[in-house]
């Protein structure tokens, strides 16, 4: 065990596309799941680039599955190699989360009795981000015709919510370039394709390429849409023969539509060989861990599903971009279509606001740039302000489906309610975007673009607000909260709260500008009408927001909660199902029994505001009311920081545990479906503000440390504006408390 290798050591066609999401691999413009250079049947072939969606049915828009660079065939004397031909003697797989290099090693037998060990190996390189790297080593035990079909394949095909496959992808032209000496015998093939609706040209190169063995003869075969590069070469027993294969990407979002394929073969011509390609992607990668990695010591489960929980979310990172976000399920499989969610914000941002503010700042820009759309949401709802889609894409507009095919009778549809009421992300947007200023100290950030994200939703939230007359209060009715499963609730608290949060942080906000940045603040005032009256308005909201708790301090999930029926979770036991899955949509939302805890969830985000009482109240509460295991994959890593915090270290291992396993062992079982981003970056939260008790406020940040007994060290680093800072714990006391 050496802390940084995921290993697969049996190949099981039955969990291939668990596996598949497991062995994604990407630099944070594109990712490629863990399919085989050869291909499987029904596998999930899937490279996705940032950005690059495409109108679909039921989902509005999709992330388009990009022409598939993997594709590499090979032939033993007239047999195909494949994982269901033959006989597979030997099999590993590894990640190296160090450098993102995966590499598949089998030793096959074909159905002849011909004998060769095969060692793929591949990265998408973080030094060079448009292109993708592959290296097949073949050693043969007697001597074989080799043949090999090199090609990228445009025919890329989406899986749609019906099973059914959608196309993206219109042909555009293909070809082989010319090569340095006018010919074409070494010339790089090429394809350029467009999507249908929203109009993205690709243009997309190949190299291929020896280093090792005898030359190969080479022949270019023009199929349509799957330009291909025919290999030929004849092996002596024992003889390695290593191909090379470097595929590049350009779209017209990263330069002139006329540019895209000129773009992409001076990318592939670029490289000089493998080492050098994997030398500049390494030390790309150093860099990324010196500033990312944790260390723990006494736990090496732990340590290596945290590195593949952080491993995910640099993969997923726009680095250069801030027109993109990061999706529910990374760049790594189909599910929720590439759509982004509060799972940035609340869950995944906080990673980057103390490792890679330059990341974090992309996110946040990615919302700032989409105002017009949030604006456009609020204005048809009737609303002034911005009020943010539920799920978000490319152009900002509301992107969540009205209705999707049941997830057990797919000949029945579901109407999905989260676009229209799940209302709560405005704030989690603006919350994320004070929690950035507050850790980084980017004043010119927060003036040009941050206070116009919390003064325009605080805007929103104004408006929304229902004054109740009778209770002279304001309230959000009908709302769903982060617990879906009680929808159409009135009151609920994390919505509640986190609004007047906004609406009050807003006031502050503007003292500041007025203060700091005068300029600013007058052009937003005016900008946003922010007229004397409005202002009032807000304090009036602030002051008389309905937050239902009882006398004793127990906060409440929502208005009626306890009206609804007290169930005993051990007697649903037992089941490898959520909750709403065994009693159903109606059946679940009778009861107390709740996907995630919003009121814990809420009380970590302003953990300033609640004695400890009151938060081991609410904890005692809602611990047992929520369905850990199969409920919400937000929920357990922040349920380990909460449980730190009412010093339940036992506790708070075990949820921490499930939040890293999630899609290592596949806990719900929809890990194909692409990993579950939320959960990932949740598990660094758990490190650094659970286990490390980081608190973080204007003034400074403080530690308090409450480590598993096994662990022996916790290490990690953070910035603090601007500052690094280097945490190194054991569990008696905090050894180093920062540099
Ligand atoms: O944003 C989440 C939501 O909280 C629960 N359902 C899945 C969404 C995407 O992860």
């Amino acid at each position: 065990m050496n802390g940084w290798t995921v290993t697969q050591t049996v190949f099981d066609s039955a969990r291939q596309h668990h596996h598949e999401t497991i062995f994604t691999i990407g630099n944070g413009y594109l990712a490629t799941r863990g399919t085989f250079e050869e291909g499987h049947p029904q596998d999930r072939r899937t490279t996705f680039l940032h950005g690059v969606f495409d109108a679909a049915p039921f989902v509005v828009t999709e992330l388009a599955n990009a022409p598939d660079w993997l594709p590499l065939e090979i032939f033993f004397n007239g047999a195909r190699f494949g994982m269901n031909q033959g006989t597979v003697r030997e099999f590993e797989r590894a990640l190296d989360l160090q450098n993102g290099v995966l590499t598949r090693r089998v030793m096959w037998d074909s159905a002849q009795g011909e004998r060769a060990t095969i060692v793929f190996e591949r990265f998408c390189s973080l030094a060079a981000p448009h292109l993708v790297c592959l290296r097949v080593s073949i050693t043969p035990q007697h001597a074989a015709d080799i043949k090999l079909r090199a090609s990228i394949n445009g025919i890329a095909l989406s899986d749609g919510t019906q099973g059914e496959k959608l196309a993206h992808w219109e042909f555009l032209a293909q070809g082989l370039s010319r090569d340095a000496w006018g010919g074409e015998r070494e010339g790089n093939v090429f394809l350029r394709t467009r999507t249908f609706h929203s109009q993205v040209e690709l243009g997309a190169a190949m190299r291929v390429q020896t280093t090792r063995g005898k030359e190969l003869t080479r022949e270019f075969w023009d199929a349509r849409n799957v330009p291909t590069l025919l290999l030929r070469v004849n092996a002596e027993a024992g003889e390695t023969v290593v191909v090379e294969k470097y595929v590049a990407y350009f779209t017209s979002r990263d330069v002139e539509k006329t540019r895209v394929v000129d773009a992409a073969l001076n990318q592939v011509n670029a490289v000089r060989d493998w080492d050098d390609a994997l030398a500049e992607n390494s030390a790309a990668w150093e860099k990324e861990w010196e500033r990312t990695d944790v260390v723990i010591e006494g736990d090496d489960e732990a340590q290596l599903a945290l590195r593949f929980n952080l491993f995910q979310m640099l993969i997923a990172a726009p680095r250069t971009d801030d027109r993109v976000n990061i999706g529910a399920k990374t760049l790594s499989g189909f599910g929720y279509r590439g759509h982004a969610f509060w799972d940035t914000e609340i869950f995944m941002l906080p990673l980057f606001i103390y490792t890679a503010p330059h990341i974090a700042k992309n996110l946040l820009n990615y919302r700032h740039r989409l105002l017009s759309g949030a604006r456009a949401k609020a204005k048809a709802n009737g609303y002034e302000g911005a009020q943010f889609p539920w799920e978000s894409a490319d152009t900002g507009e509301e992107v969540t489906p009205t209705w999707v095919p049941h997830y057990l009778d797919r000949s029945k549809l579901i109407r999905i309610w989260t676009g229209d009421i799940e209302i709560h992300i405005s704030a989690d947007i603006a919350y994320a975007a004070h929690q950035y200023w507050v850790a980084s100290g980017d004043d010119a950030w927060f003036s040009e673009k941050g206070a116009e994200l919390i003064l325009d939703t605080a805007k929103f939230w104004a408006a929304r607000a229902e004054w109740n007359e009778t209770e002279q209060r304001y309230e959000y009715n009908d709302v769903i909260g982060p617990d879906e499963y009680h929808d159409h609730v009135n009151n609920n608290y994390y919505t509640n709260r986190l609004a007047q949060w906004n609406v009050q942080t807003a006031l502050e906000v503007l003292a500041w500008l007025k203060q700091h940045a005068p300029h600013e603040a007058e052009q937003l005032l005016e900008q946003l009408d922010l007229s004397p009256a409005r202002l009032a308005k807000w304090r009036d909201v602030v002051e008389k927001m309905y937050l239902p708790a009882l006398p004793n301090g127990l906060l409440l999930q929502f208005q009626d909660f306890l009206e609804r029926k007290e169930v005993d979770l051990a007697s649903l036991e037992p089941r490898v199902i959520s909750v709403q899955a065994l009693l159903g949509i109606e059946g679940a939302n009778e009861t107390q029994l709740l996907k995630q805890p919003d009121v814990l969830m809420l009380m970590y985000l302003l953990q300033n505001e609640f004695s400890h009482e009151q938060v081991q109240l609410n904890y005692d509460f809602y611990t047992p009311r929520t369905d850990h295991t199969y409920g919400s994959s937000l929920g357990p890593a922040i349920q380990a920081i909460m449980a730190c915090q009412v010093g339940k270290p036992d506790d708070a291992y075990e949820h921490f545990m499930r939040a890293l396993r999630a899609d290592l062992y596949d806990v719900r079982g929809n890990a194909d479906d692409g990993i579950h981003a939320a959960s990932a970056g949740g598990t660094w939260q758990a490190i650094v503000f659970g286990f490390g008790g980081l608190r973080v406020t204007r003034d400074g940040w403080t530690l308090e440390p409450r480590l598993p007994k096994h662990w022996k060290r916790l290490a990690f680093r953070f910035f603090y504006r601007g500052k690094p800072a280097v945490v190194d714990l054991d569990n008696e006391n905090a050894k180093t408390q920062g540099t």
